[in-house]
């Protein structure tokens, strides 16, 4: 009953949002008077750019043009579409989505850039079935539009025939505040700019309605006001329902992990998109992964140091390859209170530029070297692609070493050490497999000289997903920042650097890894609580005693390092209990009743296997500590064993498409070039698609690394795509 009442509230809250986010817009009915007597003809065609500007100035709209190379994607379009006519915060250069419903309707969908266009959050806002919402095909662009893909935009909706009006349902993003809109005249290689309201003006004048919405998630359940606030009865308090995780890891993974990190209170979402809260229980997972780090780097001579969040514009640009293709992710403040800044500064999106000029500083002689240098920080790089909790985020928590040497050998060195750091962070802290490798040209750092990586693949979507990275930057940096020493002749060299970093991702992919239909299972290294302790009081019992029990042997525990905790509140019985530790996957649950107490036992249960038995007290301590070192390489062992069951090898391209298709990772022999391997992601881009496949349009496969450790190509091994004489095998995957 009340579980059912809750859910009608929150269908109510639902529904009254909606309406909210999809308003019709005001100016529809104004609109409607002022142009009554002159609605424009009908069934008019505009097939290119001149037809386009004809059209406007026939109209009598101010307007201007700006030509640029072809951008093919949004990401493009913010790099190449410039002018000089207008600043940059008068107008909006939008995302255009031509997307069709299962009923057969189409929704256009006219989007700022950095809005949230995901097909899961599009499916909550239109009320639809997973699925049901899909790209619009090739031909129906055509049909409807007259537009090629990539050429999208709302001058393509004046070509809609009458018949077609009424399918289409126009969306303009409320985030689109600007007074100019910038968008393609049916090609995109050129860009018009023209006043927002006049734009809804055409569009209304041609009798599409312009419907404004609000791409935001319509509501965020949090354990906070779904479970908790409710007081537990205790006859519901059955530890299901609102706690537990409502769909299964297999079932729809991107919904079970959103719920996991939520419920098992890892996560809370926050009002700016791609910005996520870090609870205690994430948090404290990064503690004990910074200390391990910290002191492993320390250990070869590595020194913390804190520099300024801030960078200037001028030497952020200062090394060209660095911020080359990055730009657009670039945050800035331009105001202090009202007032525009004189010259606006850029939030860190990575360091090199703000730790350089000072090593050029410290760099004297020779004897100055080695400097190295790390700080725990966090990072701002404005992501379009799809945010997800830990994995990409717009704001990230990390470290960035930053190392200078007199020789390229020992450059070579502290990059492959730490390297070997990270590959224990993640497998023997983790728990979570990984193939140290090298990046392929396309793939590396352009900045440096070369970059080593960790990947690993999720078995569950078969993403790969690059989980560390350690650069030897060669000589490039120190050039432009004059990172210069006098050797031991007095002869003034370059310094040989390097640059890695292991971000916050790391905890997104040990929850990815381990995590079960019951929530989290954490490693025993890194679980904030290692065994979480229960007391079973019945009615017949004497509490006191049972829970002082519990708690010597907590102290036992403790005092031989094991993380521990009793949960002897009274607010919620032991079910509710197992369910929520369960959820929050502490490796151990030591449960302990009179019956327990009678014969000196405690009963155990293990969190990964669901493993139970019983223990003398005398024993506790001995069987806890290898109990958890079990669990760990029990876990790591069957991590592993996942991935490598989906870890394939392919010798040609009908091989390879059907196992990264089938959620493979794929070794194959390969040319090392670089216009193979851009014809290769383009070739399985196309094939999906073509499909209109909406779960593997995104899924592109691109190259992880060429792993360090593989057996020698066999004797005449051509590349598995061009044919070419293989160098090297290399993996593949579908990217995040
Ligand atoms: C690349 C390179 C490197 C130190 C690491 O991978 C480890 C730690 N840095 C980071 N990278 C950028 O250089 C970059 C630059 C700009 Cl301006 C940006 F907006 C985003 C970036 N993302 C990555």
């Amino acid at each position: 009953m009340l579980k059912c009442i809750s859910r009608n509230l929150h269908q109510i809250k639902f529904e009254y949002f909606y309406q909210l986010n999809i308003q019709k817009n005001i100016y529809k009915s104004f609109i409607k008077f002022y142009y009554s007597f002159s609605l424009m003809e009908s069934n008019i065609t505009l097939s290119n750019k001149e037809e386009t500007i004809k059209f406007l100035e026939n109209n009598k709209i101010n307007f201007f043009v700006e030509d640029h190379d072809k951008a093919d994607t949004v990401q493009e379009g913010l790099e190449k579409v410039k002018t000089d006519k207008i600043s940059k915060d008068e107008f909006t250069f939008c995302k255009n989505l031509f997307l069709k419903n299962k009923a057969g309707g189409f929704y256009f969908i006219t989007a700022h850039p950095t809005s949230q266009t995901d097909f899961k959050l599009l499916h909550k806002l239109f009320h639809a079935k997973s699925g049901n919402i899909r790209n619009a095909e090739k031909d129906q662009l055509q049909s409807y539009l007259n537009v090629q893909p990539g050429s999208v935009s709302p001058f393509s909706l004046l070509n809609l025939k009458d018949s077609q009006k009424s399918e289409v349902k126009f969306f303009l993003d409320k985030a689109i505040v600007s007074d100019y809109i910038a968008i393609h005249p049916m090609i995109n290689t050129s860009t018009v700019f023209i006043k927002t309201d006049d734009l809804i003006n055409l569009l209304e004048k041609s009798q599409i309605s312009v419907n404004r919405l609000e791409l935001k998630e319509p509501s965020v359940v949090t354990p906070s006001n779904d479970a908790a606030s409710v007081a537990p009865k205790k006859a519901e308090d059955d530890g299901k329902s609102k706690l537990a995780v409502s769909c299964g890891k297999n079932q729809d993974f991107a919904e079970w992990y959103s719920e996991t990190i939520t419920k098992s209170e890892m996560i809370d979402y926050y009002e700016i998109s791609g910005c996520y809260i870090l609870r205690p229980w994430s948090y404290s997972i990064w503690e004990i992964i910074q200390r391990f780090f910290d002191d492993k780097i320390k250990e070869i001579g590595v020194e913390n140091a804190y520099f300024p969040l801030f960078v200037s514009e001028r030497a952020l640009n200062k090394e060209k390859d660095h911020v080359e293709g990055f730009s657009p992710e670039v945050a800035w403040v331009t105001k202090s209170g009202k007032n525009n800044l004189e010259n606006p500064i850029a939030i860190r999106p990575t360091s090199e530029t703000i730790m350089y000029p000072s090593f050029a500083k410290w760099i004297r002689s020779h004897r100055d070297l080695p400097v190295k240098v790390n700080q725990w920080t966090n990072v701002v790089r404005w992501e379009f692609k799809n945010p997800t909790p830990f994995i990409r985020t717009r704001e990230f928590l990390w470290q960035e070493g930053h190392t200078a040497h007199s020789t390229l050998e020992e450059a070579d060195k502290q990059v492959y050490d730490i390297l070997e750091f990270y590959r224990q962070v993640y497998e023997d802290v983790l728990a979570v497999p990984v193939i140290p490798g090298k990046k392929t040209e396309n793939e590396k750092f352009a900045g440096g000289f070369y970059t080593t990586t960790i990947e690993t693949m999720i078995p569950t979507n078969g993403k790969g997903i690059q989980c560390a990275t350690s650069h030897n930057l060669g000589q490039n940096f120190s050039k432009m920042f004059e990172i210069n020493y006098l050797d031991e002749k007095q002869v003034s060299q370059q310094a040989w650097q390097t640059s890695w970093g292991l971000t916050t991702r790391s905890i997104g992919v040990m929850v990815m890894t381990h995590g079960d239909d019951q929530g989290l299972v954490l490693p025993p290294r890194v679980a904030p609580i290692q065994a979480i302790m229960i007391p079973i009081i019945t009615s017949k019992d004497n509490p006191e005693s049972i829970k002082n029990k519990l708690h010597e042997i907590s102290k036992g525990l403790k005092s031989i390092g094991v993380r521990t905790k009793v949960d002897d509140s009274d607010l919620h019985n032991p079910g509710w209990k197992f369910s929520h530790w369960e959820l929050k996957g502490v490796p151990i649950r030591i449960e302990f009743g009179a019956k327990d107490m009678q014969k000196d036992q405690v009963t155990i249960v293990c969190r990964d296997n669901k493993e139970k038995f019983t223990c003398k007290y005398d024993e506790i301590n001995s069987k806890i500590k290898d109990l958890l070192e079990l669990i760990q390489k029990r876990m790591y062992q069957k991590a592993k064993d996942e991935l490598n069951k989906k870890t394939s090898e392919a010798f040609n391209y009908d091989q390879f498409i059907k196992l990264v298709s089938d959620k493979n990772m794929v070794l194959t022999p390969w040319c090392n070039i670089k216009e193979c391997e851009e014809q290769v992601k383009k070739r399985v881009k196309d094939a999906y698609s073509d499909k209109g496949d909406d779960e593997n349009t995104a899924a592109t496969a691109k190259t992880l690394c060429i792993p360090l450790e593989q057996k020698p190509l066999e004797e005449g091994s051509k590349c598995f795509f061009c044919e070419k004489k293989a160098e090297v095998r290399v993996f593949w995957g579908r990217s995040y």
